[in-house]
């Protein structure tokens, strides 16, 4: 087992975002040295693709990771038919389109107990 560096990741950042921002998300992270991995996901309401992207980085890289993530992905609204979304039973009759947030970023900030590479 290794001992823990100065350097080690002691915050792990979990970032979903829309497919279209994902890419040039990561390659933004890549070209500031900050290491990720991408996760295809699915979103449960909209049930459509898109992508979760894990960093494990040291407490002071958590804002700069943020407000690249930030420039990156700009929530839009979309309307998507009513009929495409969970939890609707409308009996037949056919709503409206809803308006809902796409695009955009969800972070959540976890602590690392523990960072081990072998
Ligand atoms: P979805 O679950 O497909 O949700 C897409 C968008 O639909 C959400 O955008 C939100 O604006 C809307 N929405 C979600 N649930 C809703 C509901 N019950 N009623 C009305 N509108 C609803 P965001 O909040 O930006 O979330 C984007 C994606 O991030 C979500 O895709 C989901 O994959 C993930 N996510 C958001 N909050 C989460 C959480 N607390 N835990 C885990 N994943 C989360």
């Amino acid at each position: 087992m290794s001992e823990p560096d100065a350097q080690d990741p002691t915050k792990l950042c979990i970032m979903i975002v829309s497919d279209r921002d994902a890419g040039r998300l990561t390659d933004r992270l890549v070209r500031a040295g900050i290491p990720s991995t991408k996760l295809g996901s699915t979103g449960g309401f909209l049930r459509r693709g898109n992508a979760t992207i894990i960093t494990g980085i040291p407490d002071a890289d958590v804002d700069r990771t943020l407000a690249i993530v930030r420039d990156v992905c700009h929530a839009r609204a979309e309307f998507v038919p009513v009929l495409s979304l969970p939890l609707i039973d409308d009996g037949g009759y056919v709503s409206d389109p809803v308006e809902v947030r796409t695009g955009g970023a969800t972070v959540f900030v976890l602590n690392i107990e523990r960072f081990e590479r072998s």
